[in-house]
């Protein structure tokens, strides 16, 4: 018996060639002497045709009472045919019902109503049988491999950090509490301080895909909270800039790799443009003048809210870019781990990409002294971050980096409208399962 192929291999092979394929029953016609299965296997599909002479029938038997979505494997041989979908049809001789559906299905495969979100991600198994919403996660897949590969390059070392930990970074309104053997303990917000302590080891150049925790409140179409970061850091930085160039150019190597994996495995497809470098780089300063001569006045310290993020992503799509960095943010809305750079502004920076944030990053407070100031400043107690302070104590150099919500991206990047698109199992206030 010849070993197991997938549908898009079998799309090659010539006339008469001995196959086994295995898959789901997508659909069933019986038009009396003969019988159609659409198997689709998560690569394509193959139309397996079954007339009722001869051995046909016990065939046709065989499958007589499975539902839609069983999984079958069939053996036969391969006949050239224009009419059937893939331009090739499987003449079987041995059929197997592997695993039986129950009917009716939770939600459907190949019917074409909408099915609302919610029952979609009830049902997320069903719901990636189809071909656009499984696609949506081999396309992360290849844009996290992409992303590595070039990151390896560059000397950065992959690195896993703690996810239970003692203290947050990021703000206490978010943070989920544990209870770890009886003491107080936290889901990590991000791995913040673990990277900078790293930034003391050695290693130079590290980055992190993990995830990170936020009790979100809000429910919005960007947040979750858990949610994938990546997050790099670079040890002896010259500047901000230093920082930026290396995101630049990650960005664009990756769309860029990932548009000819797109070309080459979804030919239809619309791919996303690989956004126009060099990004450009405006200060949070410059920001508040583009919005107020659009009649939005913001006062000098307040973030950048949601629409005038917005309001600035329209302006700079009309120049052509989708990507840019905001700059120099006010030190007040910084987090203390961030430089301060004399004028009350700091070295921190938000990658924004058609006026969502996709990043915040920025150079570090690597000065022991002035770092327990800043964190004085934010009122918290330096104590409590001891084992983080004491990696500045013994040789730490000048460094930066950054933090990338990743489903953010993939789900902006697929124009997704709602980053739940692009996590298979989200969590937020209301789900918790699957
Ligand atoms: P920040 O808090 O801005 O920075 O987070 C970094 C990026 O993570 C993404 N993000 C989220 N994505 C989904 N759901 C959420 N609830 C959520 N919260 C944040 C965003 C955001 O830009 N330690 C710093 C980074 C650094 O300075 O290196 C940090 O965590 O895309």
């Amino acid at each position: 018996m010849p070993a197991i192929s997938t549908s898009d291999s079998v799309a090659s092979m010539p006339e008469g060639s001995e196959v086994r394929i295995s898959g789901w029953v997508e659909e069933i016609r019986d038009l009396g002497g003969i019988s159609f299965y659409l198997v689709r296997d998560g690569y394509g599909y193959v139309q397996v045709t079954v007339s009722r002479k001869g051995a046909g029938a016990d065939i046709i038997s065989a499958l007589s009472d499975i539902q839609r979505e069983s999984v079958i494997e069939v053996t036969g041989k391969v006949r050239r045919s224009e009419k059937a979908r893939m331009g090739f049809e499987l003449v079987p001789y041995d059929v197997k019902v592997l695993s039986k559906a129950d009917a009716p299905l939770p939600m459907g495969v190949s019917d074409r109503v909408e099915t609302e979100f919610d029952t979609r991600l009830d049902n997320r198994f069903i719901d990636l049988r189809k071909q656009e919403n499984g696609a949506v996660y081999r396309i992360r897949s290849e844009f996290a491999y992409q992303l590595r590969s070039f990151l390896r390059e560059m000397r950065f070392v992959e690195v896993s950090t703690p996810k239970i930990v003692s203290e947050g970074a990021e703000g206490g309104a978010t943070l989920f509490r544990v209870d770890y053997f009886g003491r107080k303990a936290f889901l990590a917000q991000s791995p913040q301080l673990y990277k900078q302590i790293l930034m003391a080891s050695g290693l130079n150049r590290v980055y992190e895909i993990s995830p990170a925790y936020r009790a979100e409140l809000s429910d919005t179409v960007r947040h979750t909270s858990e949610f994938i970061s990546f997050d790099a850091e670079m040890a002896f930085i010259d500047g901000l800039e230093d920082v930026l160039n290396v995101l630049e150019g990650l960005m664009a190597r990756t769309f860029s790799a990932t548009s000819g994996f797109l070309r080459e495995t979804y030919p239809s497809m619309n791919v996303p443009p690989v956004p126009r470098t060099p990004f450009p780089r405006l200060s949070y300063t410059e920001c508040l003048d583009m919005l107020s001569s659009e009649g939005r006045d913001l006062r000098e310290g307040d973030d950048l809210d949601t629409d005038a993020e917005k309001a600035i992503g329209r302006i700079m799509k009309e120049k052509g870019y989708e990507m840019y960095f905001i700059t120099m943010y006010p030190a007040s809305i910084k987090p203390f781990y961030i430089m301060e750079k004399g004028d009350g502004m700091s070295f921190s920076f938000d990658l924004e990409y058609n006026g969502v944030e996709m990043a915040s990053g920025g150079q570090r407070e690597h000065r022991h002294e002035r770092l327990v100031e800043r964190m004085k400043s934010k009122n918290l107690r330096p104590g409590d971050f001891e084992f983080y302070l004491k990696a500045f104590r013994y040789g730490m150099p000048p460094h930066g980096g950054w933090g990338l919500g990743f489903d953010r991206l993939i789900a902006s990047y697929l124009r997704l409208g709602n980053i739940r698109e692009a996590i298979l199992f989200p969590r937020d206030r209301s789900r918790l399962s699957p």
